[in-house]
């Protein structure tokens, strides 16, 4: 099983590669690390499994967060209706999303940064996910909310992109630089 000493941590350059495409249909190999960042995700959210194995909660996972530079995700996810999005994919691709833009009003976490980070990470709104899944299937997803976030911030780690390069300074327009401080 996948635990917290599998998953490397920001400074490892793995987290900052571009991973590759998997070749499918998938190895045995693929599908039973896919199949393993999924039970992670369960594992996680279970209290007692959780604490007996002092795994951090999470509600998604990316390949390259333990150290397999591979284009695979797992989201295990409810929205505010309490409905479940539970999807291990392979080769995820955001098809579509909305011009509106959103962010979690806390920032997000991240299983990879073991520090908090304060700033919103803005993100598409909604967006249409395609992929592969665990049974070979290809699928579309549409997806708002916090699943929509969770999607655009796995995805991201499948670019070597970390949440918080999303994270814009607030910005006064009124405020010019001081040429003096900027030399
Ligand atoms: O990719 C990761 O590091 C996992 C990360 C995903 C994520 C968090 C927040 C916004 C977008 C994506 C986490 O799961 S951090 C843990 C977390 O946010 C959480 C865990 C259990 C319940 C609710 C939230
Ligand atoms: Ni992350």
């Amino acid at each position: 099983m996948i635990t917290m000493k599998d998953v490397i941590q920001e400074g490892h350059p793995t987290l900052r590669k571009v991973a590759k495409e998997v070749s499918l249909p998938a190895s045995k190999e693929d599908q039973e690390t896919l199949q393993k960042m999924m039970e992670f995700l369960h594992n996680s959210q279970d209290p007692q499994i959780a604490e007996k194995y002092n795994l951090r909660p999470g509600v998604g996972l990316a390949a390259p967060q333990i150290n397999v530079s591979k284009r695979m995700i797992a989201v295990l996810v409810t929205d505010q209706n309490e409905n479940l999005y539970e999807y291990a994919l392979y080769n995820p691709k955001i098809v579509s999303h909305s011009v509106e833009m959103t962010q979690l009003e806390n920032g997000e976490g991240c299983l990879s940064v073991d520090r908090d980070v304060s700033g919103l990470v803005p993100r598409y709104a909604r967006i249409t996910v395609q992929g592969t899944n665990l049974e070979g299937e290809d699928i579309s997803v549409r997806l708002r909310g916090l699943p929509a976030i969770v999607f655009q911030h796995e995805i991201d780690h499948l670019n070597g992109v970390m949440f918080y390069d999303r994270i814009e300074d607030a910005k006064d327009p009124l405020m010019k630089p001081v040429p003096e401080l900027f030399k």
